[in-house]
Parts: C-alpha cells; sequence; structure tokens
C-alpha cells in the first residue's frame, strides 16, 4: 500500500462518513442532469419535463409494507433520452444490437440508485413503461421531488428512485468489441 494512501485513512475516518456522502445531501430535487453516452447531455427541471407527450401509469405495490395505489404522469425513459433536447442513446453501428449494452443509472439525491437495462425499456425490446413521472394524482410529488422513476408492474417500490438528481448512460462493457472473454 502507498503511503499517500496510509495518510488517507484517518482522514476518513475523521470525517464518519464515505468521501461520496458530500455529494449526496438529500433533500427535495428541482432538476435532474442526463449524462454519459447520450447525444447531447444536459439539465431537466418540471416545465422542461412537461413539453413531452404525458404517460400515464396506475400502479400498485409495497412501499415498506403496505399497499400503495397511485395515478403517475410523466414521461417514458425511453422517449426522454430518445427525443430532442437530448436526442438519443449513443450506439455504435458496427456492434451488433448496441443498445443492448447500455446501461441507464438513476441516482437520486441521496444518492439512492437503480440501473435499468436499455433493453428493458427500448420499445423494439422490453417496452417497459418505465416513466420519469412528475405527478400524482394530479399534484407534485412533494417530498419525492420533482421527479422519480415509476415502473409500472414492479411488486416493490425499491426501483421507484425518488429525487432524482442524475440520469446516466453507460456500456456495461463486459464484452468490448463483441468478443467474449
Ligand atoms: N431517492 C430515493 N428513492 C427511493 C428510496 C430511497 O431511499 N431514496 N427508497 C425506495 C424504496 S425502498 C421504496 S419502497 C419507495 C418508497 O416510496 P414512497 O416513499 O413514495 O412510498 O421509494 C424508493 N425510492
Ligand atoms: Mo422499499
Amino acid at each position: 500500500m502507498n503511503t499517500r494512501a496510509l495518510f488517507a485513512i484517518p482522514l476518513l475516518i475523521g470525517l464518519g462518513n464515505s468521501p461520496l456522502q458530500a455529494a449526496c445531501p438529500g433533500g427535495v430535487s428541482s432538476s435532474f442532469t442526463v449524462s454519459g453516452q447520450v447525444t447531447n447531455p444536459g439539465v431537466f427541471n418540471l416545465s422542461q419535463l412537461e413539453q413531452f407527450a404525458p404517460a400515464q401509469a396506475n400502479v400498485t405495490h409495497f412501499a415498506a409494507g403496505s399497499v400503495v395505489t397511485e395515478s403517475f404522469t410523466g414521461v417514458l425513459l425511453w422517449d426522454l433520452l430518445n427525443n430532442p433536447p437530448v436526442g438519443g442513446i449513443v450506439t455504435d453501428p458496427t456492434v451488433k444490437n448496441d443498445i443492448l449494452h447500455k446501461i441507464v443509472i438513476v441516482t437520486g439525491t441521496d444518492c439512492y440508485q437503480s440501473v435499468f437495462g436499455a433493453g428493458e425499456f427500448d420499445p423494439l425490446f422490453g417496452g417497459s413503461q418505465i416513466m420519469v413521472a412528475y405527478a400524482t394524482g394530479g399534484q407534485s410529488l412533494g417530498s419525492a421531488g420533482f421527479a422519480r422513476i415509476v415502473v409500472p408492474g414492479d411488486k416493490a417500490g425499491g426501483r421507484f428512485v425518488s429525487n432524482i438528481a442524475n440520469i446516466d448512460v453507460e456500456d456495461a462493457g463486459l464484452y468490448p468489441s463483441n468478443s467474449p472473454k
């Protein structure tokens, strides 16, 4: 182990937190970034989400042991990523079904995270109506922030990332250049 790493240990213990925690204060979000392998990375707020064709989902799921039924309005994650201004997930046309290599990592202000495979919500493949919801029962989402993920059909609410801070598109990268390891 190098000396610099040894010096870092008491510093981290002194902070009493993981180094990442400073970037994850939690709290109610009012915008999120879209980053990574998209044509145009950018920032979205509520009025920008409202520009898209609205999607609706009536969802019944378990949240912390109780059954919750809600009627969400939002934009389909596929539509958000594949229309202007984001303009699409970047894929390599020389890689067979490169879209199936892509993962979408959604992170909340508290750094709660869930990952989705692009293939599960690409309308040509899974077609899941995964949504970036901005209203429930016609009202804003309150403590869940201006936007949260909703996955119709999920039995528990764990993937319904609230207070979205970032939507990042990456390549799973397990098998570079189409060839198995
Ligand atoms: N940002 C963030 N989103 C989150 C969580 C969290 O801890 N942080 N918990 C998840 C879990 S485990 C559940 S069950 C639901 C609960 O959503 P609710 O508070 O609207 O019922 O939110 C999900 N989304
Ligand atoms: Mo949960």
